[in-house]
């Protein structure tokens, strides 16, 4: 048995008797309420989710099982996904399970390659991504085993199948439709010695002598890997794996939700948004220029793309950890430099205009600028690499919801008239 279903295998028992005791004991104890806002606004703030993979702390970001992602940072992304789904970092001797795991599962059939080149040209490199998902689950073994007949304690088993072979093959996945939509020529092969990010940023056929590149890449992917459940794809795909659907159909739905611009798009939109600062100012504006700029995007009524979160309340240690490796590797990048000046204005205009809860920068907007520096000039593209990145956390969490006998997800809800009754406004 690989390393990562054994320990998985070890922990399981334990894990159902803890959350069983729980509902048993505690199980009619209140722990969140809703008000009207909530109701109207979102939900924001409503805890009524289950995330044991990771946590978004206000005033700290992204907590991966008890580590703060700044520790993070030089860990490969399939030690996260170990990490995700165990709460443990994987030794040496399991790392290189699961790396051998990824590489025996990573060739993508070739109807995937056929079904991405009979698309629009113009088609948005999100919806190739959803679509080469989609197209797979054929081979889900869940749905397999599903229809054979299996226990529901079994759930987890097929689940973690599916997460392999699709995380296996997304890297391959994600290239190839770089290459087919924008017309870089033929697809490159996987290296077999490469671990998961450095393949992904090799596949893509980057220029990279110095391997800063493929350094990118695996902190790409170790950094948006997860933001607990209620991010909108993870949410997304919670519920729609709830209905046991396979991780195919969840992961391809989540996707739809990271596609908006106010969530995973926003990376595109933040690049959109730079560029049209350089291209009006002919290069790195001064801050007053700057403010001048966002005070009419402002104005106008659009969002400055890339700050602002709906639970971070402090800057996103993800842009930290983003905007540390800018400075080191591209510090002189007239691109990057105009990231860096945003992050010293946009804060403050944020906080004069006052409608803004958190005025400081998310994950969106400093990355792009470091995949610009390489030459990765297609913004349209920059949401696939959050999206493989994140199939790591839409995966691990529906690995531990499988075991855990998570139930369908079916939330009660209310028309207006109702809630006015209830309050008293009619
Ligand atoms: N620029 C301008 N206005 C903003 C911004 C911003 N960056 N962020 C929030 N606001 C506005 C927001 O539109 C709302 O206005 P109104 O009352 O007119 O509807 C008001 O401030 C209050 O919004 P919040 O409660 O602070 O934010 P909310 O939780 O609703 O939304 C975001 C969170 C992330 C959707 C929002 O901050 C936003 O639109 N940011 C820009 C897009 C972005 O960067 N998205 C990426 C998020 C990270 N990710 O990868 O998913
Ligand atoms: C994410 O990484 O999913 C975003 O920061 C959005 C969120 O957490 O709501």
């Amino acid at each position: 048995m690989a390393a990562l279903k054994e320990k998985l295998a070890e922990q399981i028992p334990a894990l159902r008797n803890d959350i069983k005791a729980l509902v048993t004991e505690h199980g009619t104890k209140v722990i969140s309420e809703v008000t009207v806002t909530q109701a109207f606004g979102g939900m924001r703030g409503v805890k009524a989710l289950i995330c044991d993979t990771s946590l978004v702390e206000p005033d700290r970001g992204l907590i991966i099982r008890g580590m703060p992602i700044a520790d993070l940072t030089d860990r490969l992304p399939e030690e996260i996904f170990y990490l995700l789904c165990t709460g443990e970092l994987p030794d040496k001797a399991a790392l290189a399970d699961l790396q051998k795991e990824f590489t025996r599962r990573s060739r993508v059939p070739k109807y995937v390659w056929d079904v991405l080149k009979a698309m629009p040209p113009d088609s948005h490199p999100m919806a190739m991504l959803g679509t080469a998902i989609l197209v797979m689950q054929k081979e889900s073994a869940f749905k397999k085993q599903y229809d054979a007949g299996m226990k529901k304690t079994e759930y987890w088993v097929p689940a973690l199948e599916d997460s392999l072979d699709l995380l296996a093959r997304l890297p391959a996945v994600g290239a190839g439709i770089y290459r087919i939509r924008f017309k870089k020529g033929d697809l490159i092969g996987p290296d077999k010695k490469l671990d998961w990010g450095a393949n992904y940023a090799h596949m893509l056929g980057v220029d990279d002598p110095k391997g800063e590149f493929a350094n990118l890449m695996r902190l790409y992917l170790v950094l948006h890997s997860d933001h607990e459940g209620g991010n909108v794809s993870a949410h997304v795909c919670h519920t729609v794996a709830s209905a046991l659907s396979d991780v195919y159909y969840a992961v391809s739905a989540g996707l739809n939700g990271l596609a908006g611009p106010l969530h995973g798009l926003a990376n595109q939109e933040c690049l959109k948004f730079v560029l049209a600062i350089n291209d009006k100012y002919n290069g790195v504006p001064s801050a007053e220029q700057l403010t001048e700029f966002c005070w009419s995007t402002l104005n106008s009524g659009q969002v400055i793309p890339g700050y602002g979160h709906a639970v971070l309340r402090v800057t996103d240690p993800r842009f930290t950890a983003f905007h540390a490796f800018g400075k080191r590797v591209c510090g002189d990048d007239p691109v990057f430099q105009i990231v860096a000046r945003m992050f010293e204005v946009v804060p403050d205009i944020l906080k004069e205009q006052g409608k803004a809860k958190d005025p400081y920068p998310n994950v969106d907007a400093g990355s792009g600028a470091l995949l610009y520096h390489f030459g990765v000039t297609e913004f349209d593209y920059y949401t696939v690499l959050f999206g493989i990145s994140r199939a790591l956390g839409m995966c691990s969490q529906m690995i531990v919801n499988r075991a855990l006998g998570a139930p369908i997800e079916r939330p009660k809800s209310v028309g207006t008239t109702w809630v006015k009754e209830q309050v008293g406004a009619v």
